[in-house]
């Protein structure tokens, strides 16, 4: 029993003399099918995004160029996190409120998602997610 948390894991770099790349496979590296992709870049100077959590879709975002903050608020804990490294990636939960900020104007935050876009997974009010996740639901 406990509660869900979003986590912080490292990708392998594979490198030699022409650079370095990456992998990421679904079920693999990250814990979940990948249903989607999309990216977040040429982010304005101070504008901050995110502050919303989710029903379902959990995620997995990674700064390949750049670097941001995310604030997480699970109810319990709350924290920032930076994703400064391109073989950084943040397994986003669904019920981490989340809040991306100080992005650096190269950024490009990847992100990969376990669901399909449904407006509908979206929690939005932060008084809805405090009723939604302050509870037993957080118990597995
Ligand atoms: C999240 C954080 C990390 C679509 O039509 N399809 C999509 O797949 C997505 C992701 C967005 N949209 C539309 C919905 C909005 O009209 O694109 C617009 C911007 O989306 P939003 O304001 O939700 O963007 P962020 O940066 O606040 O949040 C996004 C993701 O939506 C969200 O799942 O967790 O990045």
């Amino acid at each position: 029993m406990g509660i869900i948390t979003s986590s912080i894991l490292e990708l392998g770099v594979l490198g030699d003399e022409r650079g370095f790349l990456s992998v990421i496979e679904s079920n693999n590296q990250i814990p979940f099918d990948i249903k989607r992709v999309f990216y977040i870049y040429g982010t304005k100077e101070g504008v901050s995004r995110g502050f919303h959590a989710h029903h379902k879709t959990r995620q997995a975002l990674i700064c390949v160029a750049g670097s941001c903050k995310v604030y997480l608020d699970n109810t319990v804990r709350k924290e920032d996190v930076i994703l400064d490294s391109p073989n950084k990636v943040l397994i986003l939960e669904p019920n981490d409120w989340h809040e991306m900020y100080d992005f650096t104007p190269d950024c490009v935050l990847l992100v990969l998602a376990s669901e399909l876009y449904d407006s509908n997974d979206y929690i939005r009010d932060y008084q809805e997610f405090l009723e939604v996740y302050d509870n037993l639901e957080q118990e597995v």
